[in-house]
């Protein structure tokens, strides 16, 4: 596989003012680790598919995932090509979403959403030997998976975790009874709890959930769960988990309120707490990110649309993230 060296433009001296890390195609979603020592930054391939714009995302239909490789998050980017593109997962038939990356035993593995033949979102697991790929896909969506943007935390002890959901286009509300509801798509009603992301344990080989996925429950400062009228709070899209400092880090993007946010807690199942806000609105009108450490320091790798202007093609791009000494996480603005 040819490997094309990417320009970096990234200024990591002035906090909160990153350039694109890669311009030479649309990036966004990007899942980033430290793996052998350096970032892969597993990110979404965003193309101008022609597919009319809409409230379902549509015109996200994108067909192929690159990896991207740096040796810290200021130094020049690696493309390594193709890593898994549509055509070579045979239950997909569209939308190839925001990605995620682990590895378990010196394999590595790419989770990724797509729609299946029957235009409901599910999520495919692909493996490889080498963390930029290529990936192999199974043969078959992971066995009860369903909606789109998955996450794969490994904890200290070994055990790795899905997370995944998105509402909206993400059709999580459409699974609100256990089975895909082909015509209630509606919220619950104010005052009912948010829809919540999902997490179950993975298999130990890394393919299957080993068990019924739970509801991640997001609590206020009183110990009540969020509520759906609760945009500023609310989980949307985007799930990510880190831990820090014996605590688990719950991030998401609150969707139309545009805010990446974050809650705490104590085991990988939750409850989490809500805390704040980690980035703020960023240009386009989707949030996602990933937070990752190297060398003690702390990074969060998130996307704008500063290249196109357009909100289906979006550029990746990494700021530092600072905590507070009581473990709370600095407020991001992205134009300040
Ligand atoms: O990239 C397509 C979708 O946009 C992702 O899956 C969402 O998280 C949003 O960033």
């Amino acid at each position: 596989m040819k490997k094309i060296l990417a320009l970096s433009l990234l200024s990591l001296t002035a906090l909160g003012q990153s350039k694109p890390l890669v311009s030479h195609m649309f990036t966004a979603d990007p899942s980033a680790h430290l793996f052998q020592g350096k970032i892969y930054i597993y990110p979404s391939h965003d193309i101008d598919a022609g597919v009319k714009e809409d409230d379902l995302g549509s015109h996200f239909a994108m067909n192929d995932y690159h990896v991207l490789s740096q040796k810290t998050p200021a130094s020049p980017v690696v493309d390594h090509g193709v890593a898994l593109k549509l055509e070579d997962v045979a239950w997909a038939s569209k939308m190839l979403w925001a990605p995620d990356a682990a590895e378990s035993k010196g394999t590595y593995y790419l989770y990724f959403p797509a729609k299946d033949k029957e235009g409901i979102f599910r999520i495919g697991v692909a493996s490889s030997s080498k963390p930029e790929g290529p990936f192999k896909a199974e043969k078959e969506y992971m066995k009860g998976s369903f909606s789109i943007d998955p996450c794969v935390f490994k904890d200290k002890d070994g055990t790795s975790y899905l997370y995944f959901g998105g509402i909206w286009g993400g059709q999580l509300q459409r699974w609100k009874s256990g089975t895909y509801g082909a015509t209630d798509e509606s919220q619950p009603a104010n005052g009912q709890p948010a829809l919540m992301a999902k997490v179950a344990r993975l298999d130990a080989n890394m393919k299957q959930m080993a068990e019924a996925p739970r509801n991640v429950q997001i609590l206020d400062a009183n110990g009540k769960i969020l509520l759906s009228e609760d945009h500023d709070r609310r989980f949307f899209e985007a799930a990510f988990v880190h831990q820090y400092q014996g605590k688990y880090y719950f991030s998401y993007s609150t969707g139309d309120t545009h805010n990446i946010a974050y809650a705490t807690g104590t085991s990988p199942y939750g409850p989490f707490t809500y805390q704040g806000v980690i980035l703020k609105p960023v240009k386009g009108w989707t949030n996602h990110h990933s937070i990752v450490e190297q060398n003690g320091k702390w990074y969060l790798y998130y996307h704008d649309v500063e290249i196109s202007g357009k909100t289906h093609l979006r550029n990746i791009k990494v700021t530092e993230l600072k905590y507070r000494p009581d473990g709370s996480i600095e407020t991001i603005d992205a134009y300040k």
